[in-house]
């Protein structure tokens, strides 16, 4: 099915999609064919199970204080954030050694140099936890929806720290749009959102260790988490050196600004000059 375009954020006159033609060291011909046609694949049980715990345990801390800090907030609420809904610990990277080398690791670094390479940082890195009997949704956005960056195509591995499914909030995508490039969101008061249901939209459950792999131009949204339990997951983007962020009011007009994201602390280079740095 071919995905019906959204319309398109006013910065996003000229955008092509570039399709991989390896070679590659990490991801197959059918992977690469998946990103470039669907927007996503799956790498299943890409990371091992102590790996996974060690990440839970490094981002326990930081999880906590963000909890800590909008339980003091009146009605428990941030931004897009809350004690019933999701809590977002923002560059765990920064302060453990732990998330820092899981995020320059050889599998990161590999997927950098097939899907954004020659020279790649991070861009971001977050761990989203959705709250147990939550009561939001995460809307329906593309990440370069949130915040534009050129070039627009970045890469995000969503990664799985906890079983990911249906009911828990798990991920949905919708395959093809990224192809067109950045689609206009309005800002909601939990969330930017490009489309609403859309129909083509693919449901991708995966196990705790399995990782989610889709372009910045990939709508995607999570459920409310129905059960008990907290949906854990960690995020991590790779950006090709030299992206910027651009400022400004998108509806106002052109970028008022550009700001390089090369902040040698939580931006590092995972490939240099198509080697692992
Ligand atoms: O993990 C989630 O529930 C949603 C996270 C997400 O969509 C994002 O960080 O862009």
């Amino acid at each position: 099915m071919t995905a019906t375009p959204l319309p398109r954020h006013p910065w996003n006159t000229e955008f092509t999609w570039t399709d991989h033609a390896g070679p590659f060291l990490r991801v197959t011909p059918a992977q690469a064919r998946a990103y470039d046609e669907q927007g996503f694949f799956v790498l299943e049980d890409a990371i091992d199970a102590r790996t996974i715990a060690a990440l839970t345990d490094a981002i326990e801390p930081f999880d906590r204080k963000v909890m800590d800090f909008l339980a003091t907030r009146p009605d428990g609420r941030f931004s897009i954030a809350g004690t019933d809904t999701v809590s977002i610990a923002l560059h765990p990277s920064v302060r453990s050694d732990v998330c820092r080398a899981f995020c320059a690791s050889e599998l990161m670094a590999d997927l950098g140099h097939d899907l954004i390479g020659p020279d790649v940082r991070l861009y971001w890195d977050q761990a989203v936890y959705k709250r147990p009997q939550g009561v939001e949704p995460v809307l329906w956005h593309q990440d370069n929806g949130y915040t534009y960056i050129e070039p627009q195509a970045y890469l995000t591995v969503w990664v799985a720290l906890t079983d990911a499914t249906t009911d828990n909030g798990g991920i949905s995508v919708l395959p093809g749009i990224h192809r067109h490039g950045t689609a206009a969101h309005r800002n909601t008061p939990i969330g930017f959102e490009c489309c609403v249901d859309p129909p083509g939209a693919v449901a991708v459950p995966v196990r705790a260790g399995s990782a989610v792999v889709f372009s910045s131009l990939t709508p995607h949204a999570t459920g409310r988490n129905l059960t008990d339990d907290i949906r854990r997951a960690y995020i991590v983007q790779y950006a090709p050196d030299g992206a910027e962020c651009l400022r400004g009011d998108p509806d106002a007009g052109a970028a008022v600004g550009r700001d390089r994201q090369n902040d040698a602390l939580r931006q590092f280079s995972v490939v240099i000059d198509g080697a692992r740095a």
